[in-house]
């Protein structure tokens, strides 16, 4: 009896997805201190003063910035971490996260 086996023709390439990435954002507010907020984006997501500033004063200016983009669980307690140190210290300083589109 004739057995009829088909071989594929090319290696078989099981589909990885890549996780979706989440972006972290400062949003601004009228109560929390320049330098707290630069200070804060530099220990948290390990940005050089130049850095931090820049982002700090978009904020400040257009209301929101984009600090940097993690997969949801880094975002998330990132995000938590740096809000948490302004509330420590009894500023209103907020971190959100956003899943990227
Ligand atoms: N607007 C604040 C001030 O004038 C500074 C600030 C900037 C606060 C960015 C929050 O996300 C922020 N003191």
């Amino acid at each position: 009896m004739a057995e009829n086996v088909t071989l594929p023709k090319v290696a078989a390439r099981p589909k990885t997805e890549r996780p979706k990435l989440h972006k972290v954002i400062l949003v601004n507010d009228d109560f929390t201190p320049r330098e707290f907020v630069t200070r804060v984006l530099k220990a948290e997501f390990r940005m050089s003063e130049d850095e931090a500033h820049k982002v700090m004063i978009t904020a400040h200016r257009r209301g929101v910035c984009v600090v940097a983009v993690y997969t949801r669980d880094v975002a998330e307690t990132k995000a938590t971490r740096a809000t948490d140190a302004g509330k420590s210290a009894g500023f209103p300083l907020l971190f959100t996260t956003e899943p990227e589109t």
